[in-house]
């Protein structure tokens, strides 16, 4: 089942339908509401995401139409992306629709949130050319010309940008800007091959060719779609085009600290994509398992050290040290066992139910485990002895390779898929 199949149809059956499921943008228009319509190719869809901007919104429709039909007449369409505003932002921009051809409304009820709000727009849209802009005229309709131009002379991208010649900020306080320019050098920092190719990484307001960002699954958070675009899309060439954000003259903010908290939550996600897809695709490594296994490990460490103190401790039990030894392993592989069993590989184990099986498992587990220990006094001799390694250096490598090992083998010998298809 697609995507624009598991669709909600609005209370109005004028509204254009909301897809769900992936925020993933079709290659081929395909948008299901407008089945005569949808065969047309439009050169540009420009989404509108609103939030109670019903005071906005009659005005910023009217100044991109009057624009927009000036340069590309009845080749464009207007997308208001509102997510049910308690001030009926979207019952305004309906009463609109009669008056202005180019113009599509979307209510959504479902899901809240600026960037899957501009992802879901674009979703539907005819364009080959996709763009956004923020419905409470800060962003100034007239550089969206020059944004379509910069496209249609060979960009992927064009971004308008207060840091660019033209550019610049109004009123801002010194705290807001300060917070801004905090905000892009921490992303410089955390991800500089993406927020480092613009000047203005926070920008809401550019255009984007579909095909650079068609069929990928995007992943955003909260606020900032332009990171998402660059950290996912096959970007080559960048345009950025200066422009004066204004102050708002009607309707309220709806930046709050939250924003900040998932700014920085989502330049991690993408660097860390970077990472684990690289690993992944090219190894065809299961990094997330092996972290997993390494946490797992971790756990038995502690296991281990606190049994042992309580077995074989004089202030304790006073056992005998292998004695106390052999127990406080077995206990941390049993530990271990259960963690990797219903977490590391729990979509594996959970194909193979059934107590013989987990039996199985475990002791083939103790036997691998066994194996490592003897591989890890091998290594650590191997560094100590034969390299001259200093010894606690020494058996933090064997570890680290023994680990590795262990959790190799268990993934190929012991949690390993046996089903046949
Ligand atoms: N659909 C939708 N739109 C939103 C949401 N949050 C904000 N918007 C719209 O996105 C645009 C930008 O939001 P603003 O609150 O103006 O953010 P800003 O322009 O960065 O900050 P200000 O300078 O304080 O206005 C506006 O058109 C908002 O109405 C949301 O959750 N859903
Ligand atoms: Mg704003």
């Amino acid at each position: 089942m697609d995507d624009f199949s598991r669709v909600k149809l609005n209370q109005s059956e004028q509204l254009p339908l909301v897809p769900s499921g992936k925020l993933c943008i079709p290659r081929q228009i395909q948008s299901t509401d407008q089945p005569i319509l949808s065969t047309i190719s439009l050169q540009l869809s420009l989404v509108i995401p609103t939030y109670n901007e019903g005071r906005n919104v009659q005005k910023i429709v009217s100044q991109l139409s009057q624009l927009l039909d000036t340069a590309i007449i009845n080749d464009y369409e207007l997308i208001i992306v509102d997510d049910d505003s308690p001030d009926r932002t979207w019952e305004i921009a309906q009463s609109l629709l009669s008056d202005y051809p180019q113009l599509r409304v979307m209510r959504r009820q479902q899901e809240r949130g600026l960037a899957s709000a501009v992802i879901r727009g674009w979703q539907v849209a005819r364009g080959d050319i996709l763009g956004v802009i923020d419905g409470d005229l800060q962003h100034p309709p007239e550089i969206l010309l020059k944004l379509l131009f910069a496209i249609q002379n060979g960009s992927d991208l064009a971004v308008a940008s207060r840091h660019v010649e033209g550019g610049g900020v109004s009123q801002w306080s010194f705290v807001r800007r300060f917070l801004s320019r905090g905000a892009q050098l921490l992303g410089l920092i955390i991800l500089p091959s993406v927020v480092g190719r613009v000047t203005d990484p926070m920008s809401g307001y550019f255009l984007v060719r579909r095909s650079s960002i068609a069929d990928i699954n995007l992943n955003p958070m909260g606020y900032k779609i332009l990171l998402e675009i660059i950290g996912r899309g096959r970007i080559g060439k960048i345009s950025e085009v200066g422009y004066v954000f204004a102050e708002r003259t009607a309707g309220e903010s709806k930046v709050t600290w939250k924003q900040y908290i998932e700014y920085i939550l989502h330049l991690a996600r993408l660097r860390s994509r970077g990472r684990v897809a690289f690993l992944r695709q090219r190894f065809n490594f299961p990094i997330i398992r092996l972290i997993r296994f390494g946490l797992v490990g971790l756990s038995g460490v502690f296991v281990d050290m606190a049994l042992f103190y309580l077995l074989s401790d004089p202030s304790t039990l006073a056992w005998g040290l292998t004695r106390s030894k052999i127990i406080a392993a077995e206990v941390a592989i049993l530990n271990n066992f259960f963690w990797n069993d219903f977490w590391t590989f729990r979509e594996i184990s959970s194909h193979q139910k059934g107590w013989s099986q987990r039996l199985k498992r475990l002791l083939k587990f103790n036997l691998i485990c066994l194996m490592g220990v003897i591989l890890n006094v091998l290594i650590l001799n191997l560094l100590f002895n034969g390299f001259g390694l200093n010894r606690y250096l020494a058996n933090l490598i064997a570890i680290a390779i023994v680990t590795f090992w262990n959790f190799w083998i268990n993934l190929k010998l012991n949690w390993r898929v046996t089903e046949v298809k």
